[in-house]
């Protein structure tokens, strides 16, 4: 996955053309591949999952930026259109086992910075980071496959990136988010929903009877 993380706007304000001047008044939102994540209410991603109800999260999250732009640029901001990310419950469905490997790219959308990406459920090995933008001919020859160091948050440089990756061997739904808590409460966040294994260990336990209702 390659996977732009960064700040964004929160709506187009009504009355203004967010088109060719700069809206006034928005608040500031956090995304990921342009999509500012929402927590769902009615029920959790867990048990929506466990339970298999629909209707509670999409599993469309991109795999890739959905637009490509020059993420670093300082001038980026200029492309206003850009700015406004699509507020969703979208999350990534992997397969028991699966490798999954994430290039975490800064934006300078609003402004690069520094994003302390933080990852439940699993330790993941981190296997470059670098500024600029993510260059595939180049730095996929950077990644330190020997022994490299294993975190569950990684330090997304400013105005940079970060490769990461992991084996998804813990069924269940796992949050990814910034751990800026101002970036995460607007949207800098994303989740991943493992799918059970082929055994009794890797398959998802049900709910505790006790599990406090909403
Ligand atoms: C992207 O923006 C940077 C400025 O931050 C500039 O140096 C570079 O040439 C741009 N790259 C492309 C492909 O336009
Ligand atoms: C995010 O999605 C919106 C709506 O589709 C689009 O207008 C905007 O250009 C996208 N921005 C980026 C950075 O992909
Ligand atoms: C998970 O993958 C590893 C490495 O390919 C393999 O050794 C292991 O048996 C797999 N585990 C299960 C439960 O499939
Ligand atoms: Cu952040």
């Amino acid at each position: 996955m390659f996977v732009t993380v960064g700040m964004g706007l929160d709506v187009c304000p009504p009355n203004v053309s967010c088109q060719d001047r700069p809206p006034v008044g928005a608040a500031l939102s956090g995304n990921m591949n342009n999509v500012s994540f929402v927590l769902p209410t009615i029920l959790s991603l867990l048990e929506a999952f466990f339970f298999n109800v629909g209707g509670v999260y999409t599993t469309d999250f991109p795999a890739n930026p959905p637009v490509q732009f020059n993420f670093t640029n300082p001038s980026i901001n200029a492309d206003l259109p850009l700015l406004f990310a699509p507020k969703r419950t979208s999350i990534t469905k992997v397969k028991f086992n699966s490798t999954v490997e994430m290039v975490l790219q800064n934006t300078a959308l609003i402004g690069a910075e520094n994003h302390p990406m933080h990852l439940h459920g699993f330790d993941f090995h981190v296997l470059a980071q670098g500024f600029g933008n993510f260059n595939p001919a180049t730095d996929t020859l950077k990644y330190n496959l020997f022994n490299p160091q294993m975190r569950n948050t990684v330090s997304v440089p400013v105005a940079g990136w970060a490769v990461i990756r992991f084996v998804a061997n813990n069924p269940g739904a796992w949050f990814m988010h910034c751990h800026f808590d101002g970036h995460n409460s607007v949207g800098l966040s994303t989740a991943f929903i493992v799918e059970n294994g082929p055994t009794p260990e890797t398959t998802l336990p049900p709910p505790p009877p006790d599990l406090p209702e909403c």
